[in-house]
């Protein structure tokens, strides 16, 4: 070994993702860094802005993979899809059996098995790893999914754990599962940030036009509930947003930005891979489409002028109407996590996982957006029955939904009724609805689909598959399950 081979841990991949996640590397005891980019004057400015970081820079990817004692283990922080597929072959073809290779990016979770499959074969560790938290979080303690293989975490966990965010003592890291189960648990987490995001949208448009409240005063709503059971970064930073005041025009900075919502696709992975898996992920989906439909502006320009037929709010006790959408979005976002915790357990029952659903919902109480304190809750509630299959079945979850029930169901009638688009709050309300109710309408469903598609159907009080002859006598025959 080269007498530079001393670097414990890589960074492949300078923009501002690997930049910052080699600096907070680097400034962790233990941890030498070695860092290589595509086109070196990256390299360049990094060590020139920080040479407190002692990093071990590298012109070609052969001194780079060089730098690194054995096992050798790097994190690629590249643009994820064709870039990442271009630096893992650079890796692999110089790296041995039990080195590490870490993707760090925002990878499709079926990218990350399908390059785990490939690899394996090798003797090199593959670990699609979640990293959570943005530029910042990336810098001062990220929330890290990582998948792989158990015996990759005996080197990676120590790695991980001195850099990853701290909360309530622990580290925000934990090994998810096998192969892509990193990238899977990330995916979900964004899915869920889409759907709190749109839930405290709803509370903010609903306290606007409804209460009258202005952006500074729902700003001051948002900072009291931030003292309660709402507490959350995202709660936190939506009441910065809303006390910002446009330089230019002196307005409140929310009235002049487009109301045009992007995304960059994990939020639609999710749904997707929901959909896929069978998984009401309602709140997520509705997330996803508010964002679509605001970007609908043809549609909506000539949209404008549709019929309303509205009823007036009619908020006559403002404290009252404060604490109604309070309670409406608390019961909405445990919802929202309900059904993300449940496309966890789902794809882990899918793809072979063993997945702690505690551990992840510990590590997100850190780092990553959606972290905040009902975090404990999720935990406290699979301490309790690691097997629980709905977290609304949870006690203090059950409990605190009954507390909120009559507020939720005010603050959506009265939206409908006063013609404000509700979609998260109001689809939340019905997944609830429709799961604790004894009969559901899909009975109708399947007589609909014996009658037009013969895809047959089952009794309640009989075991058997059965299918009526719609056309014929209609009697009943009982019958094999459909292929259709
Ligand atoms: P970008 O996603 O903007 O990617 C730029 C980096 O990719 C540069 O280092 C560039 O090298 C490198 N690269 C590309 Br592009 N194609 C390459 C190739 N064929 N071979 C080698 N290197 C290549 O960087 P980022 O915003 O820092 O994000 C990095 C990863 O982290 C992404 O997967 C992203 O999805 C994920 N992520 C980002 C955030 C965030 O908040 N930004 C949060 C969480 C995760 P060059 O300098 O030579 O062009």
């Amino acid at each position: 070994m080269s007498e530079q081979a001393q670097a414990n841990i890589g960074v492949v991949g300078l923009a501002v993702m690997g930049s910052n996640l080699a600096r907070n590397l680097a400034s962790r005891q233990g941890n030498t860094v070695a860092i290589y980019n595509r086109t070196f004057a990256r390299t360049e400015t990094l060590m020139s802005e920080h040479p407190e970081a002692g990093f071990i820079a590298s012109e070609s990817i052969d001194a780079f993979v060089a730098s690194l004692a054995k096992p050798r283990t790097a994190i690629i922080m590249v643009q994820a899809g064709a870039g990442t597929d271009a630096v893992i072959s650079e890796l692999v073809d110089r790296f041995e059996p039990g080195d590490i290779i870490v993707d760090g990016g925002n990878a499709l979770f079926t990218d990350t098995i399908r390059r785990e499959q490939t690899i394996a074969a090798s003797g090199i560790h593959f670990v699609g790893a979640g990293i959570s938290g943005g530029e910042e979080g990336a810098l001062k303690g990220p929330s890290i999914m990582p998948g792989g293989s158990v015996e990759s975490y005996q080197t990676l966990g120590p790695i991980l754990s001195s850099i990853a965010a701290i909360a309530e003592g622990e580290p925000c890291v934990t090994h998810v599962g096998t192969d892509g189960a990193g990238h899977f648990v990330k995916m979900i987490h964004n899915g869920i940030e889409y759907a709190d995001m749109q839930l405290i949208a709803e509370a903010y448009d609903i306290l606007r036009h409804a209460g009258g409240f202005t952006p500074v005063e729902i700003a001051g709503i948002f900072t009291e509930w931030n003292a309660g059971e709402l507490e959350s970064y995202l709660i936190e930073i939506t009441a910065e947003v809303l006390t910002q005041v446009d330089a230019a025009t002196g307005k409140p900075f929310v009235d002049v930005v487009l109301d045009q919502a992007g995304s960059k696709g994990t939020g639609v992975w999710t749904v997707q891979t929901a959909l896929d898996l069978g998984t009401p992920v309602s709140g997520i989906a509705e997330a996803v489409f508010a964002r679509s439909l605001s970007s609908q502006a043809g549609q909506r320009a000539q949209a404008g002028n549709l019929p309303a037929v509205t009823t007036a709010w009619g908020v006559a006790d403002k404290a009252a109407f404060v604490e109604d959408v309070r309670r409406a979005l608390y019961a909405s976002k445990i919802v929202a996590y309900a059904q993300g915790f449940d496309a966890i357990r789902a794809g882990a029952a899918t793809y072979n996982w063993k997945i702690d659903l505690g551990a992840v919902s510990k590590i997100w109480r850190g780092g990553c957006i959606i972290r905040a304190q009902f975090l404990n809750r999720i935990a406290d509630a699979y301490a309790k029955n690691a097997e629980l299959v709905s977290l609304l079945l949870d006690d203090y979850f059950t409990q605190a939904i009954s507390d909120s029930l009559s507020a939720w169901r005010r603050v959506v009638a009265h939206a409908a009724l006063a013609g404000f688009p509700v979609p998260a709050f109001g689809s939340s309300l019905s997944y609830y609805d429709g799961l604790r109710a004894a009969r559901l309408p899909a009975a109708l469903v399947q007589g609909q689909r014996d009658f037009f598609g013969a895809h047959t159907y089952k009794r309640v009080d009989a075991e058997g598959t059965f299918h009526t002859l719609w056309s014929g006598n209609r009697t009943e025959v009982a019958t094999e399950p459909s292929t259709h």
